[in-house]
């Protein structure tokens, strides 16, 4: 009897490689940027940083700004860990240079 004749095999007794059925891709962990608040950096100037470093929309930005001056904290977005490293140090570096104490955190999701 040829393999194909005979069928599968009993239990037990298969032989061969186990195939994968799950793809083999893991999620990475996901970083949130956060902005906090503070009383001396320009509103304008956290717009202009949500735009340029964030690709905010200057609505957008507007509307993330006005939540962290009213709440402390605000979500800027949501990133694989080294991509959320160079978000919070462009912004570091950005307030820095600025002489601005606006300040930038990552935490995991
Ligand atoms: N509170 C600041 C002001 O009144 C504006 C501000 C908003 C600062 C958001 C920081 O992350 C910030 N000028």
């Amino acid at each position: 009897m040829t393999e194909r004749e005979k069928g599968p095999a009993a239990p037990g007794r298969e032989t061969g490689v186990a195939t994968r059925t799950r793809p083999k891709t893991k999620k990475p962990t996901l970083y949130r940027v956060l902005l906090l608040n503070d009383d001396y950096t320009p509103m304008e100037f956290v717009v202009e940083v949500l735009v340029r470093i964030f690709n905010k929309t200057p609505e957008d930005a507007a509307r993330i700004m006005l939540h962290v001056h009213q709440n402390g904290v605000g979500v800027c977005g949501v990133f694989t860990y080294e991509v959320a490293e160079t978000k919070v140090a462009q912004v570091m570096d950005a307030a820095r240079r600025a002489q601005h104490p606006l300040q930038c955190t990552m935490e995991k999701e």
